[in-house]
């Protein structure tokens, strides 16, 4: 018998690459059409890379590959996929169209301009508080955000067991103005107050959760979801395919029904892009009199015969948010010139 000789390295390379060629051929299966099953309804829990997690209507996850036709696929997307008849390497399956999307979130990109992050969003849970300091110009940015995207926001001032009669009437004061205007205000904390509340808006809708850092989104959502551990970790445990949760979009079911999207990006969703006709419009109580002023490029500041101005000093509009907004703009003009200053900004 012949002695077994060892590899020279040029081989050892040789047999490497094979292996690994038939990993990933295996990774990236395409099954044939005998191979797969009927078509059916799924959504999009996460994505990365060129593969899903997809749901199917019995609430089991399969980890998908996306035809190619499929161009664009992101947390929240209604889809049609099949069932290959065995897994490979994990992926049991393939997406093979996307449902037209009710809403999109997207983020600026310095590469590829404006990504969508999550798709089919109900609402936008605007979080604030008393601690850190309340802050409507905050909250109206959010506001202007989802008016722009056309989702509807529900403004939430957590923390409500810190208030005392002096602060609960500023902010019942300040939140009045925001119900005035039709928005939908509730109070929460994390020890219970307002959850339920909070839970019946949320129900049977796709919701995401905004606000500064440290109103309290972590610890509600940890109220909310108390399952999130056991779930993230057994999707990535099974598919062996490695932990991506905690840079994409990921979805969870609320126990009581509804569902949650989350990721740092979507937490962070802001208004870099907008031009100021488009913040003005943000203010859904200012629409009504952007049409009335003397000059069409009015900037509804200084000019004369601005009807936004005219509204505001007869009482129709709340100063407060007419000044919000003329501090958005300001803060615009600033990122817009220290873009310039630096290119490498966005
Ligand atoms: N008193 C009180 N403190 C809270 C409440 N929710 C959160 N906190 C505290 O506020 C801090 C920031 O909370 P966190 O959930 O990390 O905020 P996030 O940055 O928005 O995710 C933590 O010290 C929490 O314990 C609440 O309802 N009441
Ligand atoms: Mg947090
Ligand atoms: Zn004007």
């Amino acid at each position: 018998m012949a002695k077994k000789k060892k590899l020279s390295k040029n081989q050892v390379r040789r047999v490497q690459t094979n292996q690994n060629n038939r990993l990933k051929k295996d990774k990236n299966k395409q099954w044939d059409e005998s191979e797969l099953g009927a078509q059916l309804e799924g959504v999009v829990i996460s994505r990365f890379g060129q593969h899903a997690d997809i749901e199917d209507e019995n609430g089991n996850v399969e980890r998908c590959n996306l035809r190619r036709a499929v161009k664009s696929l992101v947390t929240g997307d209604k889809v049609v996929w099949r069932a290959g008849n065995e897994s490979h390497q994990g992926i049991s399956g393939v997406v093979e169209a996307v449902h037209p999307r009710t809403t999109v979130l997207t983020r600026p990109d310095y590469y590829d301009g404006i990504k969508p992050i999550a798709a089919n969003i109900d609402h936008i849970i605007i979080v604030s508080s008393i601690a850190p300091d309340f802050s409507r110009n905050i909250i109206d940015r959010y506001l202007v955000a989802c008016e722009d995207i056309g989702i509807t926001p529900i403004i939430v001032l957590n923390k409500s067991d810190l208030l005392d009669d002096e602060s609960r009437k500023m902010v019942d004061n300040e939140l009045q103005s925001y119900r005035n205007i039709g928005y939908n205000v509730l109070y929460s904390s994390m020890h219970g107050d307002g959850l339920d509340s909070l839970k019946s808006v949320m129900k049977d809708k796709i919701n995401i959760f905004v606000g500064q850092s440290g109103v309290g989104k972590t610890s509600l959502l940890n109220m909310l979801l108390p399952e999130v551990e056991a779930v993230t970790g057994e999707i990535s445990e099974g598919s062996g395919l490695g932990k991506h949760t905690t840079t994409t979009a990921r979805l969870y079911h609320f126990p009581d029904g509804g569902d949650l999207i989350d990721s740092p990006g979507i937490r962070e969703f802001s208004l870099w892009h907008l031009a100021p006709e488009r913040i003005a419009s943000g203010f859904i109580e200012f629409r009504e009199h952007l049409g009335g002023c003397r000059f069409r490029d009015c900037k509804h500041k200084i000019d004369p015969g601005c009807a936004l101005v005219e509204a505001v000093d007869a009482g129709k509009i709340d100063r407060a948010r007419y000044k919000s907004f003329l501090r958005i703009l300001e803060t615009m003009d600033d990122a817009k010139n220290a873009r310039h200053r630096d290119p490498n900004t966005h």
